[in-house]
């Protein structure tokens, strides 16, 4: 990545202006959550060109090889209570399917609920959002991005769940832009997040979203529970109908089982 041909392209006031890129790191959340030590402007954003430790949640692995993908985290300071948290994850894969779904009018990403963006039913991008406290406030929130943008093969394990960018639209993307366009959305949305308005994100996130009102399976500690997908609450919570029973879901994994 080169930082002059990203600053041509941004669009942002301060989301990306101070930059760091890095060739090999162990990820970038970590990067990040050292940097937050040194009182960084906000909007600090470190990138890497691969990462050694790229992590998901639940101590999952985020696999991406080198220098073809997008992979960065932002650091913010949003003024919100800490039990809204579950709304960063929404704000910053509705930032990405947006810009994702510029490249052309054949794609229609859309948002699953926690944290991924979908191209045909497929992950092309995953958040992991990570906080840090001080005496109780919210001090930084940590945005974590990795978008599956140019590369064509993927690993056994994830070959059937994982999409690309240039996979769906059948042409390389220029990563440069890419980043330039999903850091302008973010830039948009996050004014919304400062006057407390989530509930205008979550309510673009949900018409950008391809499961409320399907039938769903989602994993929660490898418990699955079955339901419809009925809402999102302005926490960030998912509102599943399990039979007779409206149950708010705060973390888990989802499966689609029918459209
Ligand atoms: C996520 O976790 O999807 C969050 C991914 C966040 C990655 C970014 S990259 C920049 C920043 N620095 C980091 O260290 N992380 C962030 P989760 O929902 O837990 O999904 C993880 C699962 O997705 C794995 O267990 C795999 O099954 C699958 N997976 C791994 N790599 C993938 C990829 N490149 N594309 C699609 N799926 C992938």
């Amino acid at each position: 990545m080169d930082e002059a041909a990203i600053r041509k392209l941004l669009t942002t006031k301060f989301l990306g202006r101070n930059l760091v890129i890095l060739d090999r790191t162990d990820s970038t959340n970590s990067q990040a959550k050292l940097i937050a030590a040194k009182d960084p402007p906000e909007g600090t954003v470190v990138i890497a060109e691969e990462q050694t430790e790229g992590r998901g949640r639940l101590g999952r692995k985020w696999q991406s090889p080198h220098g073809l993908n997008l992979m960065f985290s932002v650091l913010l300071k949003p003024p919100l209570p800490p039990d809204q948290m579950g709304v960063l994850s929404l704000y910053a894969g509705l930032s990405a399917a947006k810009a994702i779904g510029t490249y052309s009018p054949a794609i229609r990403p859309t948002c699953k609920w926690p944290n991924d963006v979908l191209l045909a039913g497929k992950k092309v991008c995953g958040i992991l959002s990570e906080t840090i406290f001080r005496n109780d406030r919210l001090e930084w929130v940590i945005l974590g991005i990795g978008i599956n943008v140019n590369q064509k093969d993927f690993p056994s394990e994830i070959r059937t769940t994982a999409t690309s960018l240039a996979l769906a639209i059948g042409h390389s993307v220029d990563r440069h832009a890419l980043l330039a366009s999903v850091l302008g959305e973010l830039e948009q949305r996050y004014r919304y997040l400062q006057l407390g308005s989530v509930s205008t994100i979550i309510s673009e996130w949900k018409r950008a979203s391809a499961m409320l009102g399907n039938r769903i399976q989602v994993l929660q500690n490898e418990v699955p529970i079955s339901g419809i997908a009925r809402d999102i609450a302005d926490d960030g919570a998912l509102i599943l109908q399990s039979g007779n029973r409206e149950l708010r879901l705060l973390a888990g994994d989802v499966t689609i089982l029918e459209q």
